[in-house]
């Protein structure tokens, strides 16, 4: 094995734990599996309840529709990944919730987690979870404004970005230093072979062999697909006084273009 020193280890409570094989069996993340740089372990609350029927869920107090993720298999189940991150060494935890009244995840919440050997992730089903289990519980977390049929998903997105950010995971034409919300800005275009595809050329400068007009291509296409697509993140960004100067070209020639 190249590397087999574990970055980070994810617990998961998930009564569908076959779900994260789509994480731990494909791609980039598979291979950070395989090489050992991650570990996942599994807990299903099914396993910690104690009646006959294994039962998980309940209906709410005070009525209403749908059921709840009951507090003794979920706290069971914290407390027994906390015991094992413990006994491999792992002191600095945290246990995250995954629910749409979380807080949204960004670059930046990405990057503040990143600081975490170890998380134990409760991806909740139904209508979520027994509020008492929130003692257990340090962050919510939501990936976005719409309502999907579980946390499973969610704690996958998480994960992926935390895996992604890890050294060694991405090789270097991958590396997720050159991602776009690290400098702030929106993707350039792309493109690979053939030269011509029914007839649309790729733009000549790429075929230069200019590296120094190249990148200046793909800086101004970055701005301008940020100014054209989301405006909102030009807002928060200090642009240099190369990349001012570009957008100002960009507005101008839009301005030519409306006319
Ligand atoms: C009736 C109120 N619903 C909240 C909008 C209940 C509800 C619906 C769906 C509770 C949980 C779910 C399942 N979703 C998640 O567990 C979830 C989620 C999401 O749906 N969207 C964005 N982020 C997340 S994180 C976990």
């Amino acid at each position: 094995m190249k590397n087999s020193k574990v970055l980070i280890t994810f617990d998961i409570l998930t009564l569908m734990p076959e779900m994260f094989l789509a994480l731990s069996d494909y791609g980039v993340t598979g291979r950070a599996f395989r090489e050992n740089i991650v570990s996942l372990n599994l807990w299903n609350p099914r396993e910690f309840s104690t009646d006959l029927h294994k039962t998980v869920d309940d209906r709410t107090y005070g009525g209403g529709p749908g059921m709840l993720m009951m507090a003794e298999p979920l706290v069971k189940s914290i407390e027994a990944a906390k015991k094992r991150q413990s006994a491999v060494g792992i002191n600095n935890s945290k246990v995250i919730h995954m629910t749409p009244r979380g807080k949204l995840l960004s670059h930046k919440k990405v990057k503040e987690l990143s600081e975490c050997e170890g998380f134990i992730i409760i991806a909740s089903r139904y209508e979520g979870i027994d509020e008492r289990v929130n003692d257990w519980v340090d962050e919510e977390i939501s990936i976005g404004d719409y309502v999907l049929s579980g946390g499973e998903l969610p704690a996958m997105t998480m994960m992926d970005c935390l895996i992604r950010q890890l050294p060694g995971v991405l090789n270097d034409d991958e590396s997720a230093t050159q991602d776009s919300f690290v400098n702030g800005l929106l993707d350039h275009s792309h493109f690979t072979r053939p030269e011509i595809f029914k007839k649309k050329k790729v733009p000549e400068v790429l075929l230069s062999g200019d590296h120094e007009k190249i990148r200046l291509w793909r800086l101004k296409e970055s701005l301008k697909h940020t100014w054209i697509k989301r405006p909102d993140l030009l807002d928060e960004k200090l642009l240099t006084k190369e990349e001012a100067r570009l957008l100002e070209e960009i507005q101008i020639e839009q301005e030519q273009d409306s006319i």
